[in-house]
């Protein structure tokens, strides 16, 4: 398999960690609603403790290995891999346009802008198959968004994302690109069918997957924030009908809506595809 060669944990988890640490977050929550929060993580929690009769052994493991993932940098990766399709759901829940899955740790703002036609970034002999992807972005009530912005980004052919696989000499916006709308919302885009991503089994994550005999494979997709002035931003993923592990996503986050059926291209070079967006106004 192609795909066991993945960009080692120190490198992609760490990276994960150090974009996300040149953010800044405040959620203003209020102490009452913090005290709940936490008093019912706890709660569910001590259910678990009971109900398993966790050992001091497995206690000592756990603190081990929550040593070793903040050491590893793999935080952000664990995180959006076991915990951010439920929050993305829950926050998504009202919408009436398009579907919506997880960010995932791998996300780079300011990509190079990108004509409605065009082809993604991309070395002169990147590898895989071509992928002609055409589409609309409309509000929910049917009007085109010319000018909206298709932020896509995914892995290449091995698996690997621009800008966290250090030393494998991935050119910084490989298969990065923000996309504007045609004044008729739509877009066409060349690029490659990303790779199946694995987890990287040398870091926390990984040995936490392996501990519990669980694949540590996600299915091979396209990440995108669809951007429009008065909509609520759409973020998703799309994923490749057929595609390996499409029904053990090991972050949970496919959705039905969300799985492309491209077909063979006419002129033979690769395959096409037709998706577009809606988005709720704000
Ligand atoms: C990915 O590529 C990804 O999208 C998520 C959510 C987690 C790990 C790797
Ligand atoms: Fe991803």
């Amino acid at each position: 398999n192609a795909h066991v060669d993945v960009p080692a944990a120190a490198e992609s988890g760490a990276k994960a960690t150090d974009k996300f640490l040149t953010k800044k977050f405040t959620a203003g929550s209020s102490p009452e609603r913090v005290s709940a929060i936490l008093e019912d993580t706890l709660g569910a929690l001590f259910e678990v403790i009971r109900k398993h009769k966790v050992t001091y052994a497995e206690y000592d493991v756990l603190k081990s290995w929550l040593i070793q993932v903040g050491e590893d940098g793999e935080w952000p990766l664990w995180l959006d891999v076991f915990i951010e399709h439920e929050i993305e759901d829950v926050n998504t829940a009202h919408r009436k346009g398009s579907k919506g899955s997880i960010e995932g740790p791998y996300y780079v703002p300011n990509a190079p802008e990108l004509p409605a036609r065009c082809t993604m970034p991309m070395r002169p002999d990147e590898k895989g198959t071509p992928l002609r992807w055409t589409g609309q972005v409309t509000s929910v009530d049917g009007t085109p968004l010319g000018g909206a912005t298709v932020e896509l980004w995914h892995a290449d052919d091995d698996g690997y994302y621009s800008q966290f696989a250090e030393g494998m000499g991935i050119p910084e916006w490989n298969l990065r690109g923000t996309i504007v709308t045609d004044e008729e919302g739509r877009f066409e885009i060349d690029t490659m069918q990303p790779a199946p991503y694995a987890i990287p089994t040398d870091g926390a994550t990984g040995q936490m997957c392996l501990a519990a005999a669980w694949s540590p494979f996600r299915p091979a997709h396209l990440h995108i924030k669809v951007s429009a002035p008065g909509y609520e931003q759409l973020t998703a993923q799309l994923y490749f009908q057929g595609g390996e592990h499409t029904d053990d996503d090991i972050a949970k986050a496919v959705k039905p809506e969300l799985i492309l059926a491209p077909t063979p291209r006419a002129d033979g070079e690769g395959k096409e595809v037709d998706y577009g967006f809606v988005l709720d106004p704000a």
